[in-house]
């Protein structure tokens, strides 16, 4: 014990010497100059972003028309910040957040929820029936509006959600009109039906038998196949047998573009129908020449006839350097329109969008774009083609927004008197030039005889 008492008094002396040499000041560096103050940063201007979510199929074998669909949302984003829009004094900044849903119904739904969870402002999307239906629960229960630039089936506006839209004609619009071509323009006495067993290829092809059957038609196959499917002898070749005048497809490009190459192999000369799944360039490019003498059709105007589509076409081409496949304008449509909501709601609000997208009357690319009471887009167009030289050709257009229509027909109206005009001032400039030669002979003449 002693020793311990010992040792502290030993510390408690050190301490005491240590703090009598901190009496010493040590002398004080002297104050640096202050350096002027920079000036402040001005704040940075007031500004909303807007998260559109964006889902298509960006890989597996509809990735073009998921890639056509994503680059369409981006020209309009794109265009809309460069227009630079304010609402309730704050500028809006506006961002595409793309998902890949493989056209798979499952991932369709775990990248819904992931857009929920990212806290978008809207949706445009999915591209495929199968993927939207299931994904438009999840938007409806966020209250995150929905628009889908491309899915079909018209289930997906019949469920009663206020958040889904669509701004393309549906499949009773499109099957009716397929189904009549088959009848009546095409003569069939009797079609074979083959579908992929998806949302849009089985209920495209229901439409289609409805309206062929209406048209007086029989139904000699119906047949079906899945949308990863290569090989379709096996079903062509039972379909061969019952010689049908006409064979409808419902199903994508990925498909229609081999099942016309095996169809040539065997050789059935039947005409082939298809939907808008299969209307594309792709379609053509791998079918090669099987595809001439294709029927297809489209939900919507042609592209040449919609009242912004060669200006759309160009800058499309010029930014990503390939060309429109078939749903990229209704996508740009699609995001156009959410922004529009935005502005009369004067707020990026989810719930808001959801509240105003009823009363859109978008001038888009496409044409005029007005939703009827479920969300599907008023006065839908559907337009046949048929392949020619490698190309779509127009055979025609049924439906349609009247103010489209008679745009394009002041505009090709316009065309007609530009050529006229033009042939005209030729024809004029030849007559002048005609007369001008017989004054010249008759001058000579003249100078002749004077100088006899
Ligand atoms: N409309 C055809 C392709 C997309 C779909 O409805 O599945």
């Amino acid at each position: 014990m002693q020793k311990k008492l010992l040792t502290v008094s030993v510390v408690a002396a050190f301490a005491a010497l240590a703090l009598a040499g901190c009496g010493k000041e040590e002398p004080k560096p002297a104050p640096k100059a202050e350096a002027p103050a920079a000036p402040a940063a001005p704040p940075p201007p007031p500004q909303i972003v807007v998260k559109i979510g964006h889902v298509a199929p960006l890989t597996g074998n509809i990735a073009h028309l998921g890639k056509d669909n994503e680059n369409g949302a981006r020209l309009a984003v794109d265009d809309l910040n460069a227009m630079g829009i304010a609402v309730d004094g704050k500028k809006l900044v506006f961002e595409l957040v793309g998902e890949d849903d493989q056209a798979d119904p499952k991932t369709g739904t775990v990248v819904a929820q992931k857009l929920v969870d990212a806290k978008v402002n809207a949706v445009v999307g999915h591209l495929n029936s199968g993927t939207t239906i299931p994904a438009s629960k999840i938007y409806n229960d966020a209250g995150i509006a929905q628009i889908s630039p491309s899915a079909t089936n018209p289930t997906y506006t019949q469920q009663g959600f206020k958040t889904a839209f669509r701004v393309m004609a549906n499949d009773v619009q499109q099957g009716s009109v397929l189904g009549s071509y088959a009848a009546k323009s095409l003569n069939a006495k009797t079609v074979a039906i083959i579908d992929d067993r998806t949302a849009y290829g089985q209920g495209l092809a229901d439409e289609v038998e409805k309206a062929a059957k209406a048209g007086g038609a029989a139904v000699v196959a119906r047949e079906f196949t899945k949308n990863d499917a290569t090989d379709f002898t096996a079903i062509l070749t039972k379909i061969k047998g019952k010689k049908p005048d006409v064979i409808f497809y419902g199903g994508m490009d990925a498909q229609a573009g081999p099942m016309l190459k095996q169809i040539k192999t065997l050789g059935i000369k039947t005409k082939f129908l298809t939907g808008d799944g299969g209307c594309s360039p792709e379609m053509i490019k791998l079918a090669g020449d099987a595809s001439e003498g294709v029927y297809c059709s489209q939900a919507g105007l042609p592209l040449d006839k919609m009242p912004r589509g060669a200006d759309f076409e160009k800058r499309y081409k010029a930014k990503f350097n390939t060309d429109v496949q078939i749903y990229s304008p209704y996508s740009y449509d699609a995001v156009l329109v959410i922004a529009d909501a935005i502005k009369r709601a004067n707020s990026a609000d989810p719930a808001k969008i959801v509240a105003e997208l009823p009363n859109t009357a978008t001038e888009g690319v496409t044409g005029k774009v007005q939703f009827d009471d479920k969300g599907d887009v008023k006065n839908g167009a559907i337009t046949v083609y048929t392949v020619k030289g490698g190309k779509l050709d127009v055979l025609e257009v049924q439906g349609g927004s009247l103010v489209a229509k008679a745009e394009a027909a002041v505009k090709d109206a316009v065309k007609d008197a530009k050529e006229a005009a033009k042939e005209a001032a030729g024809d004029a400039a030849k007559a002048v030039g005609q007369a001008a030669t017989a004054v010249g002979q008759e001058a000579k003449k003249v100078e002749e005889a004077v100088k006899k």
